[in-house]
C-alpha cells in the first residue's frame, strides 16, 4: 500500500501533494513502482494533528480518489469520517482505512453494504492526544482484544469476514517499547485468520532506532517493512514503494 497524503502537515511529506494534480501524479507513480493499493488521506493523523472539517477533507481527497480509480488503481481512503467514507466509495475507492477502527457513529453502516475492503486500526486516544501518555497493562493482549472486537462488530454489521484487515496501529498511542512488543507479536495477531496491515514507514520509531529525520528513514523503513512481512503482515503501508517492493522480491527469491 503506497501513501498519498493530500495534507499540508504530514510528518513525512507535508504539503508536497496538497495540489490534486500532484497527488494524482504521485498515485500513478506509486502504481508504476509496484503498489497494489494507493492510500489517499486528506486529514493528517500525525501526533498532535488537529481535526479537519469534513467539507475540507472531501475537497482534498475526492478528485484524487476519482482520478486514480478511473485509471484502474485500487484506491483506499484513509479517513475516520462516515461522510468521507460514503463519498469516496461513490467515487470508486475499493478499501476504507480507518485509524479509528470504525468507532465513529455511522462508520460501520457506511461500509457495510458497499462491498469494499476495510482496515480497522487500533489507536489509544485521538491523534491530538495519543502520544501524551500511552498506558497499557498488556499492550499485545489489549490491542488484540480491541481488534477482534472490532472485526466481530463489523461482521455483525454485514461486512464479510474476507474483507476485514486488522492493524495494530504502530505509533498511535504507543511508546517505542509498546511498538516493539506489538511488532514481535505480529505472528500471533496474524494467527486469528484476518490479514494484518503494518504501517511503520518513516515513523518516529524508525527515527529513534536510526537517529535520522523523516526524510532519511527509507532504509530503516524498508528493513521494518520486510520484517513485518516475514512476521505475517499481508499489507505494508509505505512511502517508499519501489525500494520496499525490491526488498520483498529479493527476499522471496532467496528465502
Ligand atoms: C493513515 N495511517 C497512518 N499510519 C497508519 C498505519 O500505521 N496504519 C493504517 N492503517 N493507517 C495509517
Amino acid at each position: 500500500m503506497g501513501i498519498v497524503n493530500v495534507t499540508p502537515d504530514s510528518f513525512s511529506d507535508g504539503g508536497r501533494f496538497l495540489d490534486a494534480s500532484d497527488a494524482i501524479a504521485q498515485g500513478l507513480r506509486l502504481r508504476e513502482e509496484g503498489a497494489d493499493l494507493v492510500d489517499v488521506g486528506g486529514e493528517s493523523t500525525r501526533p498532535g494533528a488537529a481535526a479537519v472539517p469534513v467539507e475540507e477533507e472531501l475537497r482534498r481527497v475526492l478528485p484524487v480518489v476519482e482520478a486514480l480509480a478511473k485509471e484502474g488503481i485500487a484506491v483506499s481512503i484513509d479517513t475516520m469520517k462516515p461522510e468521507v467514507m460514503r463519498r469516496a466509495i461513490d467515487a470508486g475507492c475499493a478499501v476504507v482505512n480507518d485509524v479509528y477502527g470504525f468507532r465513529a457513529e455511522g462508520a460501520m453502516e457506511a461500509v457495510a453494504r458497499a462491498g469494499v475492503g476495510v482496515v480497522a486500526m487500533h489507536m489509544q486516544g485521538t491523534p491530538g492526544t495519543m502520544q501524551k501518555e500511552p498506558r497499557y497493562d498488556d499492550v499485545v493482549a489489549e490491542v488484540t482484544q480491541f481488534l477482534l472486537e472490532r472485526a466481530h462488530a463489523l461482521e455483525a454489521a454485514g461486512v464479510a469476514r474476507a474483507r476485514i484487515v486488522l492493524d495494530p496501529g504502530f505509533g498511535f498511542g504507543k511508546t517505542v517499547d509498546h511498538n516493539k512488543q506489538l511488532f514481535r507479536a505480529l505472528p500471533q495477531l496474524a494467527s486469528h485468520g484476518y490479514p494484518v496491515l503494518a504501517g511503520v514507514s518513516r515513523k518516529k520509531m524508525i527515527g529513534d532506532f536510526t537517529g535520522r529525520p523523516a526524510a532519511e528513514r527509507t532504509a530503516g523503513s524498508v528493513a521494518a517493512a520486510l520484517l513485518a512481512v516475514q512476521n505475517g503482515a499481508s499489507i505494508v503501508r509505505v512511502h517508499d514503494v519501489k525500494e520496499t517492493v525490491d526488498a520483498i522480491n529479493v527476499w522471496m527469491e532467496l528465502k
